[in-house]
């Protein structure tokens, strides 16, 4: 569906409920904040509110103290419409979906492929960088003008979803979309340090522990992270984006294919593997996810496996990989 069906949509409503998905990133934040203004400049009222609030290492952003953490007690707030952005299913909003029980109109802003359409409206562009860059055509289609606030937070969200601009989604239109953003004079050094190098020295050390022990198969072409709950427990909290940088620093090896994170998290429902991954080059990682029930880019995705113990997800997911990469 195209941009101008998302554009009457917006005309349309009055009081936008927007959320994103859990695990809230750069792209998240940066595209929620940015719709936000957007209907807030047309005079619209808007509430915004995600799963587990906003999160840490993002304190630098322009109303982020609006972002409220979901509680059950929230369920009375009014609203006209329901708008996720960057979200494929709407059940990656965690439990925020379940404010909307009034079945309100919902609007989808996405860029992942593995999107479920879930929406009266969506509007899914895989090829966009970001759902900030959807976000921003947005500003211009509907003719409003951006600030110094706006521009921040949408190349907040393109910046770290193209990997500082040098993941294959970035392109032309990318750089044409961060050159005017750039024009009101945000602080592109500030951001960076902000998001990247503002990591706690646990935070590193913990970062170092779990390095030491990564593993590869096929001469270097997989790597892999297995973090176990216990390894996390010994750390009081984690303030970083850990799967970030670990798949980040398994990206710089020569000859690498795929990496994947498995980490153990314990929830309210019990214990649940998260799986994460990368690819470099011809290898679909949101096909691989697909097969345990998740999604996401081509060279980016995630799922999550319940029932089963870290290594047994470990060795059904590495036997996909393999295949695939034989394949
Ligand atoms: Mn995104």
């Amino acid at each position: 569906m195209s941009i101008h069906k998302a554009v009457d949509f917006i005309r349309k409503h009055k009081r936008f409920l927007i959320s994103s998905h859990t695990n809230m990133e750069g792209d998240a934040l940066g595209s929620q904040l940015g719709f936000y203004f957007l209907v807030r400049k047309l005079g619209k009222q808007a509430y915004m509110i995600d799963e587990e609030g906003a999160p840490y290492g993002y304190e630098f952003m322009p109303a982020i103290d609006k972002i409220r953490r979901y509680k059950s007690n929230l369920k009375g707030l009014k609203f006209d419409c329901f708008v996720t952005v960057d979200c494929s299913d709407l059940k990656r909003t965690g439990e925020v979906y379940l404010l909307n029980s009034e079945h309100k109109p919902v609007l989808n802003i996405d860029h992942h492929i593995s999107n479920a359409n879930f929406g009266e409206v969506n509007w899914v562009d895989p090829k966009a960088s970001s759902a900030s860059e959807m976000v921003f055509g947005l500003y211009k289609k509907m003719k409003v003008a951006l600030d110094k606030d706006a521009a921040l937070a949408l190349y907040v969200g393109i910046m770290t979803d193209t990997g500082s601009f040098r993941f294959n989604n970035t392109s032309n239109v990318t750089h044409a979309v961060t050159g005017e953003l750039l024009s009101y004079g945000i602080d592109v050094a500030g951001i960076y340090k902000n998001i990247y190098g503002n990591i706690p020295y646990s935070d590193l050390k913990l970062l170092t522990s779990i390095l030491v022990n990564m593993k590869t198969a096929l001469g270097g072409k997989i790597v892999w992270f297995e973090v176990g709950k216990h390894i996390l427990k010994k750390q009081k909290g984690i303030f970083f984006d850990l799967s970030e940088n670990l798949l980040t620093f398994a990206r710089t090896l020569r000859g690498l294919e795929v990496a994947v994170l498995f980490r153990e998290n314990l929830t309210e429902q019990g214990h649940e593997i998260r799986v994460n991954f990368r690819s470099q080059g011809k290898i679909d990682v949101n096909k691989i996810a697909n097969l345990f029930g998740g999604g996401g880019h081509k060279n980016a995705s995630g799922c999550t496996v319940r029932g089963l113990a870290l290594d047994q997800v470990s060795r059904l997911v590495l036997r996909k990989i393999k295949a695939e990469i034989k394949s």
